[in-house]
């Protein structure tokens, strides 16, 4: 057994005992009430899933394992003279709950370079695609097409038993991982560059590795960019909507192919990772609008204002749960502080920080008006010559598949059911609060 199976097995056999004992003496105890609100309106709140690898708080933002992107920053193992986390050990530490050490890490990046080989028919399949395919519609594509090669799958046909399941979906999420940088990149090349196509560096970790394939830039900070960004993109807990897709497909035992290609289905919508290409469409769009990379603050209201009477959001802020400034973005921002000087992109996101908040939350109905991850992340692809924006959220989910694919070995481990909430018609709603009205006026008329 792998030294990383080999502690996920302890922690996940000692938290399946623990949880069964929590279930048989504290079962039926309520987390929360649901309202009519929640139902109609998102789920929002609903303390309904569990998942491990990390926790939101509303204020402070994200926690992997309890440390928070700062505390990452300055405790994750780097390459040597590396400025950023590697992403290896943030998924050591998502399945562990414990930091590793830099010889951890180190595993990771060899082991996923073992299995980092991509099946020919996966980029036949890619090639059969028209090239103006969107970049998510191909790396969704690529996804489901690796499931030929599904452990999971063939050891469910096979009869394994339950207590084999997380094995097989670790054995499959190694696999699927380590593959998602150069498939990822091939589909950038092959988009973008007339597919001319970069071979991989194996002397590269798995992020350095991505941005070298990726091939837009010779500047060595774009290795180190890329380590942040896939750092910090990895998990944002269970209930958003590309984890929460992985997770339900994942409980019906479909394998981690379907379960990702779900999730990054999940990823491209707008309101959720596809707000990343959107926020740099808008800033492009108002630059030539206006005729001028260097806009007025009245300009910029101008322009937001414009935005929303058109009936639109603005992309990059607001969130369903934060209710601050995203720490994503305020660490992208430091990055770009420490090592970006004067870039006219990166100068609007930072000017929009002190604009659109104040604007947003005249509206009156904004519950967070703050920026997200997403606010920033393109400006500093831009800044090193990644322009094609539509692009831009494949690197999100090649983060994202860190955390969900975690989360879904977890749940494996832990003997997670099929998920099965409840829906009600709306008819049923209305019946349910006459019925309601009726039994009150009995009590207070009795
Ligand atoms: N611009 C304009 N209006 C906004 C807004 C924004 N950025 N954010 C919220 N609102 C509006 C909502 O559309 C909603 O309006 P209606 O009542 O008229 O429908 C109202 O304010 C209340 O919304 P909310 O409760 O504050 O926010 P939600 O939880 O419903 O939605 C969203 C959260 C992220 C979807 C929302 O803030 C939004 O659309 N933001 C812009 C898109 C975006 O940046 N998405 C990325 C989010 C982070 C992420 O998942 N990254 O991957």
């Amino acid at each position: 057994m792998d030294i990383l199976k080999q502690k996920f097995a302890e922690k996940a056999l000692a938290l399946f005992q623990e949880n069964k004992e929590l279930l048989k003496n504290h079962g039926h105890v309520k987390l929360c009430d649901v309202t009519i609100d929640q139902a109609f309106k998102g789920m929002r709140d609903i303390k309904c899933m569990i998942w491990e690898p990390s926790e939101l708080d509303a204020n402070e933002g994200i926690r992997y394992r309890g440390y928070s992107i700062n505390q990452l920053r300055s405790s994750l193992p780097r390459v040597p003279n590396g400025k950023e986390p590697m992403p290896e050990g943030l998924f050591w530490l998502m399945m562990t709950g414990d930091l590793p050490t830099t010889e951890e890490a180190y595993w990771v990046s060899e082991e996923w370079k073992k299995r980092a080989d991509v099946p020919k028919h996966v980029f036949d399949m890619l090639e059969s695609m028209p090239t103006n395919t969107h970049p998510m519609t191909q790396f969704s594509m690529a996804i489901l097409s690796l499931q030929t090669d599904s452990i999971f799958a063939k050891k469910y046909d096979e009869g394994m038993g339950k207590d084999e399941y997380w094995d097989a979906y670790y054995e499959d999420s190694m696999n699927l991982i380590a593959k998602l940088p150069r498939i990822a990149a091939y589909i950038y090349r092959r988009s973008f560059h007339n597919g001319n196509h970069i071979a991989p560096n194996p002397s590269l970790d798995w992020g350095g590795n991505y941005a070298h394939m990726l091939g837009n830039s010779d500047d060595p900070m774009f290795q180190t960019l890329m380590r942040l960004y896939l750092t910090i993109h990895a998990d944002h807990e269970g209930g958003n909507a590309s984890a929460h897709a992985t997770h339900l497909v994942g409980s019906t035992l479909s394998d981690p192919y379907y379960s990702l290609s779900a999730g990054i289905n999940a990823l491209a919508g707008p309101l959720h990772g596809l707000a990343n290409q959107e926020v740099i469409k808008w800033i492009l769009e108002m630059i030539e609008e206006l005729g001028t990379n260097t806009p007025t603050n009245d300009e910029l209201s101008d322009y937001i204002n414009r935005t929303l009477s058109e009936g639109k959001v603005i992309p990059g802020y607001g969130h369903a749960v934060l209710r601050q400034p995203d720490p994503r973005y305020i660490a992208q921002r430091h990055f770009a502080e420490e090592y970006i000087k004067d870039d006219p992109i990166v100068n609007i996101v930072w000017r929009l920080f002190t604009i659109v908040p104040p604007i947003l939350q005249d509206l009156g109905k904004v519950k967070n008006p703050w920026p997200n991850v997403d606010a920033h992340s393109g400006a500093l692809l831009m800044h090193y010559g990644m322009n094609e924006f539509s692009y831009y959220t494949v690197l999100f989910g090649v983060s994202r598949a860190l955390g969900v694919l975690a989360a879904g070995i977890w749940s494996r481990a832990l003997g997670m059911p099929l998920e099965r909430p409840k829906s009600m018609t709306s008819k049923a709603v209305k019946k349910f609060l006459e019925d309601k009205a009726a039994a009150d006026a009995l009590k207070q008329s009795s």
